[in-house]
Formats: C-alpha cells, structure tokens, sequence
C-alpha cells in the first residue's frame, strides 16, 4: 500500500493510527501542504479534491480518512477497531464524526487561509476562530466521554478503536494551536493512554520522514 500523507496533517494521521493498529505495512508519499504540493497537477490527478490523505491498495486509490480505516477494516477485520453490536458501532462513529465533521473542517488549511487571505482577517481572529470550534466541538465531546458508560480506558472501552484514530490527531492540532485543554480532561486522559501504544506514537507527525 502506499499513502499520500503530510506529517501535520490530522486526517492522514488518524489512516496512519489504523494501519499501525493492525499492523500494515506502507510506503510514505509526502505531498508538502505548506509547499502548495497538494495543487500540483500530478497530485490533482491522484485526489480531485487536493486534499490528502490518499490510500493506494493494489493499483486502486481510496479517499476520505473514515472512509479508508473502514476500508482497512473491511479488508483487514483485525484487531477490530469499530465494535460489533449496532448501538456500539453508532457510539464509536458518532464520537469520531464529532471531530471529522464538526471540528476539523472548519479549521483545515484552506479555510484558515481563506480567513487570513480572501477575508482579511488577522492572525489573532484567525487563532480566535481556530480555538472557538476546537472547543466547541471538544465540550460536547468531554461531555459524552465523561459521562456514557461505555467510556473506558480508551473512547469505548479499553481497546483503541474507531473514537481514539480521531481524538488523538485533533489533540495534536488543538497543541499546536495552544489550546488550553484543561476544560477537558477526560480527552487529555484518553490522548495520554493512547500515545502509550507504539502504533500511535509511530504516526505521529514529528515521526514521520517529511517532518
Ligand atoms: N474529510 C477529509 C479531510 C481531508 C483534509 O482536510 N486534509 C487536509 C489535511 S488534514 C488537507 O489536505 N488540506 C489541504 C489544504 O487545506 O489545502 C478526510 O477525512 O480525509
């Protein structure tokens, strides 16, 4: 397999995460972000939105991070990383879904570069806007993770799955955005038991080539 990745990219390192956890091995093709590598012909022939990550699997290219891992799990069942029984598997999705739709669009590249660019706004309403919808979104996270029964070690349980590929890459970029997460402490908990696991400490973004 091959994956079209950017080290700080969050949607990359959860496809990163869910590889690690099952143990696939994969060639890294670094398209710079912050180069513009993304709006290069040749990569706009691989993704047409110029987004990454991509995933190649056997000459066929898959798109869209939540898409790929259900992919993966699809093709590669274990370790199992969304649960079985459906009220489990709406828990763990909907959990995910609170970051990759709610949050991480809105704070993306291109859309801060549009604020910054297209709009005119300034780097502080710019930083005013990133961590308004982190914390937004991450309130009603806590919310659910502090209270629901089935929070456990991890998101759901005390496995990592579905939840945790999500939690730990929009954590990463909440820090790099000096987020004060103090509100928050069951997601700061969660993040510190998964960064224990080699598979996510090897997908993090200061370990990866382009970094
Ligand atoms: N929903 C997509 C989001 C992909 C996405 O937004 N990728 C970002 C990096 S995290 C990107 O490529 N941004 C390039 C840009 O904003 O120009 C997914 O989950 O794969």
């Amino acid at each position: 397999m091959r994956l079209y990745s950017f080290f700080r990219s969050s949607a990359a390192y959860r496809v990163r995460i869910a590889l690690g956890l099952k143990g696939l091995s994969y060639d890294y093709v670094s398209i710079h972000l912050a180069k513009g590598e993304q709006y290069n012909s040749q990569y706009g022939s691989v993704n047409p939105q110029n987004l990454v990550p991509v995933l190649e699997d056997e000459g066929n290219l898959l798109y869209q991070s939540l898409a790929i891992i259900q992919y993966l799990e699809e093709t590669h069942p274990e370790p199992r990383l969304i649960p079985v029984a459906p009220l489990e598997r709406n828990r763990v999705r909907s959990l995910a879904l609170i970051i990759a739709c709610e949050i991480h669009p809105l704070n993306n590249t291109r859309v801060l570069n549009y604020l910054t660019g297209s709009l005119g706004l300034t780097e502080d309403q710019k930083r005013e806007w990133y961590h308004h919808w982190v914390k937004t979104g991450f309130t009603a996270l806590e919310r659910r993770l502090a209270t629901e029964p089935w929070t456990g070690r991890f998101c759901h349980g005390d496995t990592p799955g579905f939840a945790d590929i999500s939690l730990v890459p929009q954590v990463a970029n909440a820090n790099r955005f000096k987020v004060d997460l103090t509100a928050f402490p069951t997601i700061v908990r969660i993040n510190a038991e998964c960064l224990k696991l080699e598979a996510f400490r090897k997908a993090a973004p200061e370990n990866q080539p382009d970094a």
